[in-house]
């Protein structure tokens, strides 16, 4: 449990001296050690969409990331930090350290008829911006939302990041468009269009987050949460950061795969003993894959996307450091579900057929974009889809599809949507050198996006509230990360997963987990975390144990059968 080392109480006393007073002092933090005096952190709360376990530098990939591997390097990574699988659930977990089921997003973002899938998030949850806010936070947020179905300019706005917490908000309310023209663009409570030729939302995104941080003059801390939406499909990203990229996958998925698991095996961020998976049985081996030039570009502006996200990442930090507050920031960065293995856009003929000539208008600069996929750029070009399409420009829609994120999974199976280890294995980097004093080390303690908040929480001296605007709020589910920043263990009954029927529980050593509809799978983690031999059969009841408690936590936090019967 964490241990709150500076109550709303205290707060409340504090407030009369002048916000320089705000310290922890004399409390009990969660190591069990006495905290020092000083100011409570900042927190910087950063999120990738769909990218994979293996991408970045720091746990194994070629993609130049050279400011995350910074933050690991001067910080923190945990090795086997977890997220929901998919967009939405993963946003609303981790906003509100609750699972998705429990804040009303068991699913994504419709309405099912059951109170745990809404497709909104509910009045019985908070978020961390709400919580942080009445301990005495400013807070903001830069990128995608997630966690509403009311993403139109005129729709109810009672889920939107300014009404769940955030005093400034940046940002997309709906969960993918283009990168050059994204769809419910939002400032604050209204949309907008891009308003420049040059715009491109991941440095929209960044450019933000850094405006936040210059503009907080004030001397108390502050949340801010940068949810990038790079790298989920579209494949967009900018010539320069391509061409950086050329020729860098001509050795194809299969070597990708060899490569990241040695130098994951030398980082010491997999075992050794875990097996390399078997390549996807879908994916062809690249010397006998076709179109290569058409695969090499997918995975070259995927990694560029990246790249620039890395950017973004550097110019953040570049502020806080300019700002003063870089020592006593808390920084997090982690993923909210699996590298993706979504075809979208990328099979049959490409259309519009490039050989027609199809009259097109441009659209009015001033014009709301709509479309998550636009049929047509700002300047009047058509977008297209289909297989050899060669994406990177505005006028192209497709992903960069299984065999690539099959590499970007390593070493793990299976994908974004699936609870196996593809799906939910996440980076989770921490750096605060104000607070954290190891350097460039691992830590192996299992940890989930409920966590986020029950660190927040701890680390701010806030207080988690039962009650909020006259409604009762659900315990939140997680524990404090801060045992785990000193190396101690991080105490819990287990950690658990559903997402479209795919389900899984995981307590200490031991993994049960089934892909729907399949049967229940049994796996040691310790001896093989890729999820090779299957243990069922041998320790049923081991498998008795985890399906009892699986199926009580399913039963308390709402999860209903798959598919869903709509009511
Ligand atoms: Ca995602």
């Amino acid at each position: 449990m964490s241990s709150q080392c500076y109550t709303r109480r205290d707060f409340i006393e504090t407030i009369g001296l002048g916000t320089a007073a705000f310290v922890v002092t004399g409390g009990v933090n969660a190591s069990g050690s006495r905290a020092e005096k000083r100011q409570r952190p900042n927190i910087v709360l950063i999120m990738a969409d769909d990218m994979g376990y293996s991408d970045i530098g720091c746990y194994g990939g070629e993609i130049r990331t050279p400011n995350l591997d910074g933050l690991a390097a001067d910080g923190l990574r945990f090795t086997q930090f977890y997220n929901t699988a998919r967009c939405c659930p993963t946003r609303a977990s981790l906003m509100t350290g609750l699972y998705p089921h429990q804040a009303g997003v068991g699913h994504m973002m419709e309405d099912n008829g059951y109170e745990s899938y809404r497709g909104d998030l509910n009045n019985r949850c908070v978020t961390i911006a709400e919580v942080l806010k009445l301990a005495g936070y400013s807070t903001y947020m830069a990128g995608k939302w997630h966690v509403t179905r009311f993403r139109g300019p005129d729709w109810p706005k009672h889920n939107w990041p300014r009404q769940r917490g955030f005093d400034r908000f940046f940002g997309t309310i709906h969960g993918a468009g283009s990168y050059y023209d994204p769809c419910s663009l939002t400032r604050d409570n209204t949309q907008v269009p891009p308003g420049s030729d040059d715009f491109y939302y991941t440095n929209a995104i960044s450019e933000s987050a850094v405006t936040f941080i210059r503009e907080h003059k004030s001397d108390n801390p502050f949340f801010m949460y940068v949810a990038f939406t790079a790298p989920h499909w579209p494949m967009h990203a900018l010539p320069q950061d391509i061409a950086r990229y050329k020729g860098q996958y001509a050795g194809g998925w299969d070597a990708l795969r060899a490569e990241r698991h040695k130098r994951m095996i030398e980082m010491g961020i997999v075992d050794e003993k875990w097996k390399l998976t078997p390549r996807d049985n879908d994916v062809p081996p690249w010397e006998k894959a076709e179109d290569k030039q058409w695969f090499e570009r997918r995975m070259e502006v995927y990694a560029a996307m990246v790249d620039c996200l890395d950017q973004g990442v550097g110019r953040i930090v570049e502020q806080l450091k300019k700002s003063g507050k870089f020592e006593n920031t808390l920084v997090f960065f982690l993923a909210d579900n699996g590298g993706c293995a979504e075809e979208y856009g990328s099979r049959g003929p490409i259309k519009p057929d490039p050989s027609e000539d199809i009259p097109l208008k441009p659209m009015d600069r001033n014009a709301l974009q709509r479309d998550m996929q636009p049929k047509v750029t700002r300047d009047g070009r058509p977008v297209r889809t289909g297989r050899g399409v060669m994406p990177g420009p505005a006028d192209t829609y497709i992903a960069y599809g299984k065999p690539w994120a099959n590499a970007s999974n390593t070493p793990f199976r299976l994908y974004k949507h699936w609870v196996h280890e593809g799906g939910i294995s996440t980076p989770l980097i921490a750096h605060w050198p104000e607070r954290i004093t190891a350097r460039n080390e691992l830590r192996r303690q299992p940890g989930h996006l409920i966590d986020i908040m029950a660190t927040c929480v701890d680390v701010a001296g806030a207080e988690y509230p039962s009650e909020y605007k006259g409604n009762k709020i659900i315990p939140m589910e997680g524990r404090s990360l801060v045992p785990a920043f000193d190396n101690k263990p991080i105490k819990r009954e287990a950690i658990y997963w559903e997402h479209e029927g795919n389900r899984a529980v995981r307590q200490s050593k031991w993994k049960l987990v089934s892909r729907h509809p399949g049967r229940w799978e049994l796996y040691d983690m310790e001896a093989d975390r890729t999820e090779l031999t299957n243990l069922a059969q041998k320790y049923p009841q081991k498998v008795e144990q985890l399906k009892t408690l699986y199926e009580s936590w399913a039963a308390r936090c709402g999860v209903q059968p798959w598919p869903l019967n709509k009511k």
